[in-house]
């Protein structure tokens, strides 16, 4: 998944300018070049072009004399094999300066996981690009997580045995402690379940805890399996391929850590208590507390074992049993956080949580024309594919180069060719959009007479995430009062153990969108995840409409929408609170109200 953001690049080499103008800086130099070529590879570049930046490299490495000294005494160059005008003025840029324009602009333009994934022992630019572009890893986490996936092996010139070493060189380097984005866990936990419910005598196997709340991101996997004592559970459990150390294992549990350091937490349960089992270690703990606390108002006893009266048990098989006996409804495990749900539930106010099967449409996706991976067409047929009737084509706006961002001639054209298509597509309708660059000072990065032409304006902030807080607030203000703009997309721009969420005063981001009738995004993106649980639940109650949106790049990421749709329910999110539930006849009205937008007109919405 192609993400330019122009976050901050860490370098691959690390040069201090210092050393350069003095002693022998002909090395530094040549990995200089080197790195060049390594770059120019990942970005599949002309071969002989590469080739010219290695050649120089070795050239610069055999030399005797130093071309430092020689340049700070301000004489020619000699002339060396292999190193023309251009390459000799890359020289003198380096030395003189520190640093070198092409290599900052390279190193910008690509993300900064590659990097990473370079100095990987076995990876080099040729494979990385493949990783890259075929399976969108950019990271070393996500190599872990596609490895163990088995992913890997297939891709040309990998294989089995690759995809193993890749895999215990990429562990050395990850974090243990981190939280993982939900969407890469849960294949994991997935296969885990299905390989314990195959194992003879085991009833069921189910993913419990953070997991099965859909939280954004998971600290580890817990399963649960229904099976008599014993079946020889925990002991199939660790021969699972995936499972690299075991650090428990009885008869009844086993902890175990996979490849990628995540563990996974089993616990075998008797059949006759798997409802109090999986109330209890669904989770949360917060909710669970709650529970237990009402359970104790009502003179009885909740536990993981059932809900007891004095020593009788009164529940304990299925969760509906442990609920109703604490005279509770059934809660999805997505409200059960202790925020409310259990108040609701008494109230008989539980809200009528939105599906997947709500969204008529997506608005917010990427072709090959920016940084996308398919054509207008493949994301057509692909949205229709995944059940929606409309889809918003937000390619990005000029100035983020890095992903070949339209100015307004190419979006002109691209206009064009949305609706000739449109006349084609039967049963899906392409909307003209574009998901316009928020510049600095919180202009938009394109022309109104251009923008105006556009069915909505999707607006997105992707460089200067470090203003002061005033700062950073001002500008997304100034962004969303501006009379073509739609939707704020992942308002807060963070990226799960990437990016911090951008230093700002979200609640009045709210509020002005709720008075201006601007909508807020809460985008798929695994790695993204934005808007957040809690302020998508508060913009919702500020009556501002939530947008769940794909951001897809290529056509297999309309299937991020459910993610969204899972954090969307942890906010509490009906299907009127969400824009994208609208037939196309409804949303084009909304969009065409256009500049004198209103509140009312939102709210007239939202009463539909
Ligand atoms: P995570 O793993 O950090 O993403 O979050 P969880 O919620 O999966 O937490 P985890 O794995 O530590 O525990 C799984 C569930 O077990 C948790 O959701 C609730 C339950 N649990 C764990 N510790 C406690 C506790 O001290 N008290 C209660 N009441 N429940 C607990
Ligand atoms: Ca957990
Ligand atoms: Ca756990």
């Amino acid at each position: 998944m192609p993400r330019p953001d122009g976050s901050p690049h860490a370098p691959l080499l690390t040069l201090a300018p210092s050393s350069l103008g003095q002693g022998t800086a002909n090395d530094e130099i040549a990995s200089i070049f080197d790195d060049i070529a390594d770059l120019l590879e990942l970005e599949d570049a002309n071969p002989f072009r590469i080739r010219a930046y290695r050649n120089a490299s070795r050239t610069l490495r055999a030399l005797t004399v130093d071309l430092a000294k020689i340049i700070a005494r301000g004489e020619p160059l000699p002339k060396l094999s292999g190193i023309g005008v251009d390459l000799a003025g890359k020289i003198n840029e380096i030395v003189t300066t520190g640093d070198c324009a092409l290599h900052s602009r390279l190193r910008a333009t690509l993300p900064k996981g590659l990097a990473q994934l370079l100095s990987i022992a076995g990876l080099g630019p040729k494979r990385v690009r493949h990783l890259y572009h075929d399976l969108g890893i950019e990271t070393v986490q996500q190599l872990c997580l596609a490895a163990e996936q088995r992913r890997i092996r297939h891709l040309p010139g990998f294989g089995e045995k690759l995809e193993a070493r890749l895999l215990s060189a990429a562990q050395k380097g990850i974090g243990k402690d981190r939280r993982l984005p939900l969407a890469h866990v849960e294949p994991l936990a997935e296969r885990l379940a299905c390989y314990l419910e195959q194992i003879p005598g085991v009833e069921q196997a189910t993913v419990a805890g953070s997991l099965r709340r859909m939280r954004d991101t998971v600290g580890d996997i817990d399963i649960l399996v229904a099976a008599a004592p014993g079946v020889e559970v925990t002991a199939q459990f660790i021969k699972h391929p995936d499972v690299a150390t075991v650090l428990v294992q009885g008869p009844t549990r086993a902890s175990v850590l996979l490849g990628s350091g995540l563990q996974v937490d089993l616990r075998v349960i008797e059949p006759a208590v798997y409802g109090a089992a999986l109330v209890y270690f669904t989770g949360s703990k917060a909710h669970n507390i709650a529970i237990r606390q009402r359970a104790q108002k009502k003179g009885l006893k909740l536990s993981e074992y059932g809900v007891f009266k004095e020593n009788r048990r009164l529940a304990s098989g299925t969760e509906v049993d442990v609920y109703r006996a604490l005279d509770l409804p059934w809660i999805v495990p997505e409200l059960r956080e202790n925020r409310g749900e259990i108040e609701a539930a008494l109230a008989n106010r539980l809200p009528r949580l939105i599906e997947s099967s709500d969204l008529k449409g997506d608005l917010h996706a990427h072709t090959r024309e920016s940084d996308g991976g398919n054509s207008l067409e493949d994301m057509a047929l692909a949205a229709q594919a995944a059940g929606l009737q409309y889809l918003a084509i937000t390619d990005h706006s000029r100035s983020l180069r890095v992903a070949h961002g339209l100015d307004g001639d190419r979006l002109l054209q691209q206009i064009d060719q949305i609706d000739a298509l449109n006349g084609r597509l039967q049963g899906m309708t392409l909307l003209k959009g574009v998901e316009v660059d928020i510049l600095e000072d919180g202009s938009l990065d394109l022309p109104d007479d251009i923008l105006g032409r556009l069915d909505l304006v999707v607006g997105a902030v992707h460089s200067h995430f470090n203003l002061t807080r005033r700062q950073q607030t001002r500008r997304l203000l100034r962004a969303i009062d501006h009379r073509y703009f739609t939707i704020l997309a992942h308002p807060l721009c963070r990226l799960i153990n990437e990016r911090e969420p951008l230093n700002l005063d979200l609640l009045a981001i709210i509020k002005s969108a709720a008075e201006r009738g601007c909508c807020l995004e809460l985008n798929s993106q695994p790695q993204r995840m934005d808007l957040f649980d809690l302020q998508c639940q508060h913009a919702k109650d500020q009556g501002v409409l939530i947008s769940i949106n794909s951001d897809a790049h290529r056509t297999a990421d309309f299937s991020q929408l459910r993610f969204g749709v899972a954090q969307a329910r942890r906010a509490w999110l009906e299907p009127h609170n969400v824009l994208n539930t609208r037939s196309l006849s409804t949303l084009k009205s909304f969009l065409r109200g256009g500049g004198d937008r209103q509140t009312e007109r939102v709210q007239s919405l939202c009463q539909r």
